[in-house]
């Protein structure tokens, strides 16, 4: 008998109908950031998961993409499932090719799975240095993935927070591969967005032109709350201005482990967010279509 899943007592679920963004994407734009989860009796969540979420399957999340007037998806696998990476998988090959996908996989993985998710349309892993999420493993087992991803010319995505960017500098500053950066590096929002610990950051980027960030998940990081969630909006701005070449974003929808936060957010306030952190049309064209065309659709 399938097994059944007990979603977390203070576990937040996502908005089930969320407004209408006043902001439109332009044509073929891409959310570079979100996850499905199970549904668990389908796919079961990982034993060794930190958390137990609502189940969010790929036909709500295609929903959503076509209620904000996004065209494509980057489904980045989510701690909750783990190394096993049906359900993602299972959401790429039923996108008719408008999803790519970031997997998480052991050193063992093979060549022949690796190809198979390549050919799915995996392009990343990612790495996840979030304690609350996953536990710590040290950098030879991190090399030992880029050796085989590396080749199929995959990417690498990692999640830290602002804190641990100066400890893990050397191993992040010497990977081979385009890096992508979870949120900004999360930073501490309610420090000045001059201040040294950002100011790390982007130095991260400028000395690192493989560095990318995603410039997502206001409703994370904000302290001032939605739905205009104004103290990150400077933050965004900046890596924007500075890297326009090298940012994307995405809504992070379904929203885990959102209880800490307090708040589920309205997608469609979050797309609204799109022109205060990218004011000009042309940064819009490049967060939203050219960058995640480049990386994940090239020509
Ligand atoms: C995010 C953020 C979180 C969770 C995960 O894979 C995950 O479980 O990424 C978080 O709790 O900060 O990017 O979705």
């Amino acid at each position: 008998m399938a097994k059944t899943f007990t979603m977390d007592a203070d576990w937040l679920c996502f908005d089930p109908s969320p407004s209408k963004p006043g902001f439109v994407p332009p044509p073929g734009a891409v959310d570079a950031h979100c996850h499905v989860f199970g549904p668990g009796e389908q796919f079961p969540y990982a034993p060794e998961r930190k958390y137990t979420p609502c189940d969010a399957g790929r036909d709500q999340l295609y929903a959503l993409r076509d209620h904000l007037g996004f065209s494509r998806n980057v489904v980045v696998q989510a701690t909750a499932h783990g190394t096993d990476n049906r359900a993602m998988i299972d959401a790429l090959v039923h996108s008719h090719d408008r999803a790519r996908g970031v997997a998480s996989v052991a050193p063992d993985i093979s060549d022949d799975e690796l190809a198979r998710m390549h050919e799915a349309g995996v392009r990343g892993v990612r790495f996840n240095y979030v304690k609350r999420l996953a536990d710590p493993k040290p950098d030879a087992y991190y090399r030992r993935i880029i050796e085989k991803i590396a080749k199929l010319g995959w990417h690498v995505v990692i999640y830290f927070e602002a804190p641990d960017l100066a400890e893990k500098w050397d191993f992040f500053t010497s990977l081979p591969t385009t890096v992508v950066v979870d949120h900004m590096g999360r930073p501490d929002v309610t420090k000045s967005v001059d201040g040294p610990e950002f100011g790390l950051f982007l130095r991260f980027m400028e000395e690192n032109p493989n560095v990318w960030s995603k410039v997502t998940c206001p409703e994370r990081l904000s302290r001032s709350g939605p739905p205009s969630y104004d103290d990150v909006v400077a933050f965004a701005q900046r890596v924007i201005e500075r890297f326009p070449d090298r940012v994307l974003w995405g809504t992070d929808w379904p929203h885990p482990n959102l209880s800490m936060v307090g708040h589920m957010p309205d997608d469609g306030a979050l797309v609204n967010m799109i022109p205060r952190i990218a004011p000009n049309e042309e940064h819009q064209h490049r967060l939203l279509v050219a960058n995640p065309m480049r990386l994940y659709w090239p020509e």
